[in-house]
């Protein structure tokens, strides 16, 4: 019996834009049930967490924005995760800013005991307060996911950090920080930046990282942000970076981690619908949400 659950993550906490918070409706309008129905015996959306319109605050000592509350809210988030794995669902979480990867990897964390990830992005989001050039958390959680950070961050969901840097491949970097580059050196982190999906093509980097994370790993998670398409294909970002990964080359990686039959989780971040040209970024979210769980064009 094969089940998916969808869950809603509607928090902008993360990043200063507003509008992001409106990424789970546009992705549930651009047809995502319609989209998935034939693919799973059974889809339950359990709607969205929670986030109502809260005070936003910038913590006084390291300057990150929203603190407290990404914190408060993650912690549900990750219970919601946790409860739906057990249940022996495929947890689909439809972000949201990119923080919210703090909450699905703690939830997802629990299950496995060497967790992969691949992190689909324009950027690394891997700043901690001291490295940070905007207090924007968003840019934080693949850090926090590794233990790196406010402690009121990478204590969501348990102390122990919830992956291992050897298990993590990012594809699609185009905007580092220097506090990243050297972090990625530090922790010999796998990243194909934009030069590499040119160099190597999207085919080569897709083999590897599956052939990587499958000797190592016991499940893995995708955590696509949709700024590491190019602008062109997904405008409705907060933050675009020009010269990004195409729209087919996307749908390639997804039908080869379909065939592959390797990912056990999933979120889809950073889809902002204000920010959007009729819809056309969410659209892209479920056609490759939809690949990514073995449609075929034929
Ligand atoms: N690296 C920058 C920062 O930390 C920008 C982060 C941009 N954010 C995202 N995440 N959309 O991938 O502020
Ligand atoms: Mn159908
Ligand atoms: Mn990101
Ligand atoms: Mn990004």
């Amino acid at each position: 019996m094969k089940k998916l659950s969808i869950i809603g993550m509607p928090m902008d906490l993360g990043q200063l834009r507003r509008g992001v918070d409106m990424g789970p409706s546009a992705i549930r309008y651009a047809g995502i049930n319609e989209r998935l129905h034939e693919l799973f015996d059974e889809i339950d959306d359990l709607g969205d967490i929670e986030i109502g319109r809260p005070e936003v605050s910038v913590d006084s000592e390291t300057g990150l924005r929203n603190l407290e509350l990404i914190a408060e809210k993650t912690k549900i988030l990750a219970d919601k995760v946790d409860d739906v794995i057990a249940s022996q669902s495929f947890p689909l979480v439809l972000g949201g800013d990119h923080s919210i990867a703090i909450g699905t990897l703690a939830g997802v964390a629990k299950h496995y005991h060497n967790l992969g990830v691949i992190w689909y992005d324009a950027h690394g989001d891997l700043n901690t307060p001291e490295t940070s050039p905007s207090g924007n958390v968003h840019g934080m959680s693949l850090a926090v996911s590794l233990g790196l950070g406010h402690p009121a961050l990478t204590t969501v969901g348990g102390d122990l950090p919830k992956i291992k840097s050897e298990n993590i491949v990012i594809i699609g970097a185009r905007s580092l920080d220097e506090g990243e580059r050297k972090l990625i050196k530090d922790l010999g982190i796998k990243v194909y930046t934009m030069h590499e999906v040119d160099r190597l093509g999207m085919t080569t980097i897709m083999e590897e990282t599956i052939n990587y994370l499958k000797g190592r790993t016991d499940g893995v998670h995708l955590s696509l942000d949709l700024d590491g398409l190019d602008p062109n294909d997904a405008p409705g970002v907060g933050t675009p970076v020009i010269g990004g990964i195409s729209y087919r080359e996307s749908h390639l990686a997804m039908e080869m981690l379909a065939e592959a039959n390797m990912i056990t989780s999933a979120e889809f971040v950073e889809v902002n619908p204000i920010l959007d040209e009729k819809n056309k970024t969410a659209t892209a979210a479920v056609a490759l949400i939809g690949s990514l769980f073995g449609e075929k064009l034929l």
